[in-house]
């Protein structure tokens, strides 16, 4: 009989068979329990006896069923890991590759063709007061042309800068001429709808020599070669304009690169696209950083508007809402 039930403990598979093998054996109504049923009918002389073998069977059979239950609860751990394991090669976990927003990549490739013609890069502080952003660019306290700024003002007259041509003033202060430079970085002005923002990027040239140096031929060829870098084969145009700081000034187009010229919604069925302005420095300008019997040439343009144009961006703010769609498509 023992050697019986150890053999079906022995063959259940599951945690479920063992069950049903214990209670056919130790239940209420089991083999081994129904022996103890018969304990009435043994002679008293035998009773010890079979209490004994009783006891130890019992106890066989419990331990049996004990060790049984260990291996199988152990085998269904092992199923259950098996089926939760998560396989993470299967994953691509490939980092994404990043990439340069339009607008840095524009601003590095104007910064790097300059700093190839030996002009060096030049920073100054965003936060200016009134002689650096306007007086000393000829634009005294109450002048019109104040107006074409839409200046943020801070606390005390101190300013943003509305434009970089700060930075060029206190380079011009702090170091003695020639001056070959570009000051690229954020400006900011009161003006914001579908063509403006109220911060963008700048960058404006300067450079600064003895008088017979500097002719308004060098910026013009200058101006002519780093366009053609910039957007290849299209046709320069320079037409007579008015900043403040220049004299005289100049707006510079070029013919338009999605219609060859030909007129179309972009560049208004003119044919051209205004690109930047330039101009020869204005001689208050020098007086204002105490430089003497030199001239100069700069120039100064919109890094959104060049990225817009080389990107073929058609709005404005999509270069500041970070959709990874759009940055998407610049790596
Ligand atoms: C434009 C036009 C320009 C300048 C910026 C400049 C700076 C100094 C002296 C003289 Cl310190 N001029 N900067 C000159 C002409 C044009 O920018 O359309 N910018 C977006």
């Amino acid at each position: 009989m023992i050697q019986e039930w150890l053999k079906k403990i022995e063959l259940a598979n599951s945690l479920g068979s063992l069950e049903d093998v214990r209670v056919e054996i130790l239940g209420k109504k089991g083999v081994l329990t129904a022996q103890f049923t018969k304990m009435k009918d043994i002679p008293n002389t035998q009773k010890k006896a079979f209490a004994q073998n009783f006891n130890e069977q019992k106890a066989k059979v419990s331990e049996a069923i004990e060790n049984k239950k260990t291996v199988l609860m152990a085998l269904a751990l092992e199923e259950h890991l098996k089926l939760e394991k998560i396989d993470v090669t299967k994953f691509n976990m490939q980092p994404q590759n990043g990439a340069f927003h339009p607008v840095i990549d524009t601003l590095d490739k104007i910064t790097t063709y300059f700093q190839n013609l030996n002009f060096s890069v030049e920073e100054g502080p965003l936060v200016e007061d009134d002689f650096h952003n306007f007086e000393a660019l000829n634009l005294p306290k109450y002048h019109p042309a104040r107006d074409m700024q839409d200046t943020f003002y801070c606390k005390d007259g101190a300013v943003l800068r509305t434009h970089t041509s700060p930075v060029q003033i206190r380079t011009m202060m702090k170091t003695k001429p020639p001056i070959r430079m570009i000051a690229p970085g954020n400006v900011f002005r009161k003006d914001f709808d579908i063509t403006h923002t109220p911060m963008f990027n700048q960058i404006e040239g300067l450079v600064v020599d003895k008088h017979n140096k500097i002719s308004f031929a060098n910026l013009k060829h200058v101006m002519v070669e780093f366009l053609h870098h910039m957007f290849g084969d299209v046709e320069v145009r320079f037409r007579p304009s008015f900043f403040p700081f220049t004299e005289p000034s100049a707006e510079v187009d070029i013919s338009c690169i999605f219609c060859n010229g030909k007129g179309c919604r972009v560049c208004s069925h003119t044919g051209w696209l205004e690109v930047l302005g330039c101009g020869i420095v204005d001689e208050n300008v020098f007086k204002a950083v105490n430089y003497e019997n030199v001239s100069g040439y700069a120039f100064g343009l919109g890094i959104e508007r060049f990225a817009m144009l080389i990107h073929k961006i058609g709005d404005l703010r999509s270069l500041f809402e970070s959709d990874i769609r759009l940055l998407g498509q610049f790596r």
